[in-house]
């Protein structure tokens, strides 16, 4: 009996058991409905989702075409800075050179001064070195080859002046140079390099009222240092050719006054 009522327990329980673990009732059709109705919008989003992801994808090309295009933008610009750079780097390259240019015209002027200098030197040199006139060389012509120096006195005593000429050749009448009348003298001397004679015989010739002296290179030729009315004196002289210096004295007393000086070839 014992037996029997925990065999009939044991069949409670496990029926129970059994019970319990069909618990779930039956799914109805409505939940069956918005179950699917559910996993259907599930399925929509994820399909949309898709797409989204599919057009990204096709925008991919478009994006690296973008980036390429970035990229070749950046590039430009590295290319226009880099020719912007050169450009800069020219500009003052052209400046250097033409400040080069310019410094080496400077030089070459400069050069050019100093090569001038040089010549101007030389030229003077050679000017301080080189008589006057060469003596194988006879001037061209001498305006003013004669200073005379004027004296108060017979004997030169008191110096009033002097002047040039290239002839002496005076008849003062009653007067006489730098305003004087009477007691004067008047000394003629050739201006170095003195004058020009080719070689010959000349014949010296002095007309004089009063007295005369005539020195040819230091020797004095004609003396006559008297009063008298005007005379002619005249003497004859072998000249070398070249330079040669002739002076002249002379005095006036009172009354009338004359010098004049001539010469000439005669063989
Ligand atoms: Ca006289």
């Amino acid at each position: 009996m014992k037996k029997g009522i925990i065999f009939l327990v044991l069949v409670v329980l496990l029926v129970g058991i059994l019970l319990a673990g069909c618990g779930e009732p039956p799914v109805s059709q409505a939940k069956f409905q918005q179950f699917q109705t559910k996993t259907e919008g599930q399925f929509t989003a994820q399909g949309a989702r898709i797409g989204e992801a599919e057009r990204v994808v096709k925008t991919i090309p478009d994006m690296a075409k973008d980036i390429t295009t970035i990229k070749n933008d950046r590039d430009t610009d590295k290319a226009v800075q880099l020719v912007q750079d050169q450009l800069k780097a020219e500009k003052a390259d052209r400046q250097s050179d033409a400040l080069k240019a310019q410094l080496d015209a400077l030089k070459a002027k400069d050069a050019e001064l100093e090569k001038d200098i040089a010549e101007i030197e030389n030229e003077l040199k050679d000017i301080n070195q080189s008589p006057q006139y060469p003596p194988s060389y006879p001037p061209s012509y001498q305006s003013q080859i004669f200073r005379a120096e004027v004296y108060n006195g017979e004997n030169f005593d008191q110096y009033i002046g002097s002047f040039q000429e290239s002839t002496i050749d005076h008849d003062w009448g009653s007067g006489g140079p730098a305003g004087l009348t009477d007691y004067f003298s008047v000394r003629w001397e050739s201006i170095s390099p003195d004058i020009w004679f080719e070689s010959g015989n000349y014949q010296f010739k002095v007309r004089v009222d009063d007295g005369v002296r005539l020195y040819l290179d230091g020797q004095l030729i004609i003396d006559k240092w008297l009063t008298h009315a005007a005379t002619t004196y005249q003497v004859e002289r072998y000249l070398s050719q070249g330079y040669h210096n002739i002076r002249l004295e002379y005095f006036e007393r009172a009354g009338q006054a004359v010098i004049r000086l001539s010469w000439q070839l005669k063989s």
